[in-house]
């Protein structure tokens, strides 16, 4: 069992809000009754959560003058798994501006995916090309 002799001690949530507050030397609740400030006065400050939620990666394709229309759209189909009406309309906005985005996905699906389009474009000797970039 620790001993805390002389010290404040807090019961954290697993966020780190407190949410009890003990003083051991007078052995007495140190809650407060208002929020930010205890009750000798000192402001207290919720720790800053210490995760951060994984960035995401937009995959992109770029536009050329070679690659058939029809096979962008069956990889939009098969790859990013589009209805053909979807993957036609993000196949001509490639085809028009020149890149768009097939899909937002974490680090390792969106490289997945990239390989997957530069593979199956390489076989079937296609330019296409395929990139990615953080959202
Ligand atoms: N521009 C190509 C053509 O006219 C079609 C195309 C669309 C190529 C999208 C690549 O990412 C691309 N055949």
């Amino acid at each position: 069992m620790p001993i805390y002799n002389g010290r404040v001690i807090a019961l954290l949530t697993p966020a780190n809000r407190c949410i009890r507050k003990f003083d051991t030397d007078t052995m007495t609740d140190r809650n407060s009754s208002q929020p930010g400030i205890d009750d000798h006065d000192l402001a207290v400050k919720e720790a800053e959560p210490k995760l951060k939620r994984p960035p995401l990666y937009r995959v992109i394709l770029i536009n050329d003058d070679y690659t058939p229309m029809e096979f962008v759209v069956e990889v939009l189909e098969t790859i990013f798994g589009m209805g053909r009406s979807q993957a036609t309309r993000v196949m001509l906005e490639v085809h028009t501006k020149g890149k768009g985005i097939c899909g937002t996905f974490s680090y390792e699906i969106a490289e997945t995916k990239v390989a997957q389009v530069s593979s199956i474009a390489q076989q079937q000797q296609h330019p296409l090309l395929c990139t990615m970039e953080e959202h």
